[in-house]
């Protein structure tokens, strides 16, 4: 259902949060290396067939001259949700976030913040999730167990018990 992709195997430690992601909601995914500059070729065959393979968005992290999101937008009919990553070509990640933020009008990329693939992964499932209803109500567990964390720290903080959810 949904495709992740990235620039280099150097951006597998932060693309993994993605799929970690994805795990967690039950969605499944393939993940792959494609490059916009050393692969085009490879780019343009992807982009222009994941929809027919029942791929439904496309997660794609990219850092530096991070052209690989914007490209993909531009060849797929898919939702492209972009992950800029600060890498070793990176000057200090505003190279990445402003090359897949500012797109042209008409050709969208969803950026997230900079190496923030988690939040691609569960965005991506929140895409499908307008359209399945098991995968909403997890979505929705998934929100639930969040605000049951931050309110068990806020507890702690405060030396009490957890307070309840009732306001
Ligand atoms: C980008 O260049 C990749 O997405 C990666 O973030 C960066 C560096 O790639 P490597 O030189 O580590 O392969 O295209």
């Amino acid at each position: 259902m949904v495709a992740i992709i990235m620039g280099s195997e150097s951006d597998l430690p932060i693309m993994q949060k993605a799929a970690d992601a994805l795990s967690e909601l039950d969605v499944s995914f393939e993940m792959t290396i494609v490059s916009a500059h050393r692969t085009p070729e490879r780019m343009f065959q992807f982009a222009r067939t994941a929809h027919e393979r029942g791929v439904r968005v496309i997660v794609a992290g990219a850092g530096g001259a991070a052209h690989l999101p914007g490209m993909v937008a531009a060849l797929s009919p898919l939702p492209v949700v972009g992950v800029p990553i600060k890498s070793s070509n990176s000057i200090d990640g505003w190279d990445s976030i402003l090359s897949i933020l500012q797109m042209p009008e008409g050709v969208p990329v969803a950026t997230v913040a900079l190496n923030a693939a988690r939040n691609a992964g569960i965005l991506a499932a929140q895409m499908l999730a307008t359209s399945d209803a098991a995968l909403l109500e997890r979505i929705q567990a998934y929100k639930k167990r969040l605000e049951a964390h931050v309110l068990e720290k806020a507890a702690r903080l405060e030396g009490g018990s957890p307070p309840n959810n009732n306001g």
